[in-house]
């Protein structure tokens, strides 16, 4: 540390930043953010792929949750920078957004919370290693939180053509709260980046004792294996994946169709690698012109006996699986979430990119052409045949309180950042959270019986259900692409189930009618999950609300310890909501100062997207095997 110049000073006060503030920087310290290092990580690595100058990344998590990166890339340079007087390799490691200032020709990733430089990983890694191999040569650097602690030294002569980078680190265990890889969730996401990088190969290997493992993901058809993978447990309508690969003023585009016999619309949206969960220009684009396509072909060729309506945007994408990936220049990340591109010269690229294959596909595919547009033709027809149901399901005004369902008991308040509303299973337990609940700001709905299963649905059945209709009208946004929810008369819809199976079933069909027909209420994080106690622990008058088995013990332990004896300790189970009396409702899962809610929110929207295919869909075997692999992670299974 004796050569303290000012820019090293600089470079301390900005990854400081990033150790005092971690979550600005990758979001959060929890497990989300753990993972987010090693997409860091990984993203540098793709992004020498995109520039044609690496086609293999091996990825390891190591016993003690450390994880290395190998890429085959050019290296990270390691000449002298001219300006800061450093190794290129260094200033990558040290300052932030470092990246840019070597390097500008290429497709950065730089949007959403990836793109934040390699320089944040070091700063919230106790320990970091990068070797890089580089013009016959094999270098090495360390560092501890961030600080240089090896300068660059040459370590051996390596081949002239062996280039390459590896980057070793291991998480700080003082700025992450949860230190463990969830092997899944780095899999789904190096899979998915496999798909979105056509003929990289990535492998990614777990060391840690009793969960050893390797898989190799490699996608020599891009997007159209993404999509196969997606429809992987639907029936495709068509034997083909439609696909197409190009480039338009600038911007690369890949695209990916296939319709399939469900009523769902699974459509992704890709920037620079980044899953546009908001969606934005790009996918304007594509969704306009699939629209204008398929009318067009349905005219032409008579499809619609009279011209009385048109296809609308819902009915060419009932079925539809597609994944869309753009890579741009320089992108715009916009929205809540930073994940909505802005670009205004996407719109248009892509539409117009559309237009022209999708209309010159069908005309030459007529088998399959006839049967996206009958698809679309019979969505349309359901869409007519339901729409008295929706228009009942939409409210005209949020002051309107006509048009409410008769057994919402809403709350006196009018200002939905305010307002709460509870979908509480069964009339007893609504009785008791109506008499429960704090009427200025809480709203209870009572859902009697089950929920229709939207996943096996069409929208004029979905609409037909009482239930559902009522969920629609009480929260008064509608649905789909209806949706607008600025409309949302409570920006809390808490999902209250008992916490037994018949519960989880509920909640679970709950969650698949938030996710198909209303997914922007949990982008918004809007959606959340009551947490009933399962115990009531008490002596004299002191008293404790226990969520699990363990807890209950340590109240029960507490208890007893205080005078030696715990005879006198009562333990309550609470075997349902409805054996709640409206106080203990209150105290226990309602009131805002005791209550602990869930908030349901998407890591990953294409993960969640299987997931609901697997446990709602129609075929039985993979819900089988999904069972028996996770069978192991259930407790307490109405215990
Ligand atoms: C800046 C410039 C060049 C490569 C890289 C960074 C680079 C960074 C990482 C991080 C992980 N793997 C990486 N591989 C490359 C290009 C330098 C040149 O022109 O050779």
């Amino acid at each position: 540390m004796s050569e303290y110049d000012a820019g090293q000073i600089q470079v301390l006060k900005g990854l400081e930043a990033v150790r005092k503030r971690p979550g600005m920087y990758i979001g959060s310290t929890s497990s989300r953010g753990l993972h987010h290092l090693v997409y860091e990580v990984v993203d540098n690595s793709i992004d020498e792929a995109l520039v044609g100058y690496a086609d293999k990344i091996d990825v390891t998590i190591h016993a003690d949750d450390a994880v290395t990166v190998v890429d085959n890339g050019r290296g990270i340079p390691v000449d002298i920078h001219p300006t800061e007087k450093i190794p290129g390799v260094e200033l990558a490691m040290t300052v932030l957004h470092a990246g840019g200032k070597f390097d500008k020709n290429t497709y950065k990733v730089s949007g959403g919370l990836h793109g934040v430089g390699v320089s944040v990983v070091n700063a919230l890694s106790s320990q970091l290693k990068v070797w890089v191999k580089r013009d016959g040569q094999e270098y090495y650097m360390d560092f501890a939180r961030g600080i240089t602690t090896t300068k660059l030294k040459s370590l051996r002569k390596v081949a002239k053509g062996d280039r390459g980078t590896t980057v070793w680190f291991k998480p700080d265990n003082t700025i992450f709260t949860e230190l463990a890889y969830d092997y899944p969730t780095l899999a789904t996401r190096l899979r998915e980046l496999s798909f979105l990088n056509k003929g990289v190969t990535i492998t990614l290997t777990d060391e840690r004792p009793d969960q050893a493992k390797q898989e190799t993901f490699h996608a020599k058809g891009g997007l159209k294996e993404f999509v196969a993978h997606l429809n992987a447990n639907k029936k495709p309508l068509h034997p083909d994946v439609i696909y197409l690969e190009t480039e338009r003023d600038d911007i690369g585009i890949e695209v990916a169709i296939q319709y399939n016999d469900s009523y769902n619309e699974t459509v992704f949206s890709f920037v620079n690698n980044i899953n546009t969960h908001e969606g934005g220009t790009h996918l304007t684009g594509f969704k306009s012109a699939l629209t204008r396509v398929v009318n067009l072909y349905a005219q032409k060729g008579n499809f619609l006996k009279k011209a009385d309506f048109a296809l609308s945007g819902d009915d060419v994408r009932e079925g539809l699986t597609a994944v869309l990936s753009v890579k741009v220049r320089e992108p715009q990340f916009e929205g809540q979430t930073k994940t909505k591109l802005g670009n205004s010269e996407a719109e248009g690229a892509v539409r117009s990119v559309i237009n022209e294959y999708l209309a010159a596909y069908l005309e030459e595919h007529p088998r399959s052409a006839n049967i996206i547009v009958e698809k679309a033709v019979s969505a349309a027809r359901a869409r007519e045949a339901a729409r008295k149901a929706r228009d009942l399901t939409r409210k005209k005004s949020a002051l309107d309180a006509g048009v409410l369902p008769g057994k919402l008991a809403d709350c006196s308040l009018n200002d939905p950042p305010l307002c709460e509303l509870y979908l509480v299973e069964g009339d007893s337990a609504g009785g008791s959270a109506k008499g429960g609940r704090a009427r200025e700001f809480q709203a209870i709905l009572p859902l009697r019986g089950k929920i229709l299963n939207v996943e096996k649905a069409r929208i004029d059945k979905v609409l037909s259900n009482e239930e559902i209709r009522s969920i629609i009208t009480a929260i008064g946004a509608g649905i789909r692409d209806d949706f607008q929810i600025e409309q949302a008369r409570y920006h809390k819809i808490i999902i209250m189930t008992d916490a037994d199976v018949d519960g989880a079933h509920i909640r679970t069909l709950l969650l698949t009618f938030f996710f198909r027909q209303m997914r922007e209420l949990i982008d918004a994080g809007f959606v959340y999950i009551a947490q009933p106690p399962l115990f009531r622990v008490a002596k004299g008058k002191e008293e404790y609300y226990a969520y699990t088995e363990n807890e209950r013990d340590s109240y029960v332990q507490r208890f007893g310890n205080g005078d030696g004896g715990k005879g006198n300790v009562l333990i309550q189970r609470y075997k349902g909501l409805g054996e709640m009396n409206k106080e203990q409702l209150w105290e226990t899962t309602m009131n805002p100062e005791r209550r602990t809610l869930l908030k349901v929110d998407m890591e990953d929207a294409v993960a969640a997207d299987l997931i609901f295919q697997t446990l709602m869909g129609d075929e039985v075997e993979p819900r089988r095997v999904f069972i028996e692999a996770n069978a192991r992670f259930v407790s307490n299974l109405d215990i």
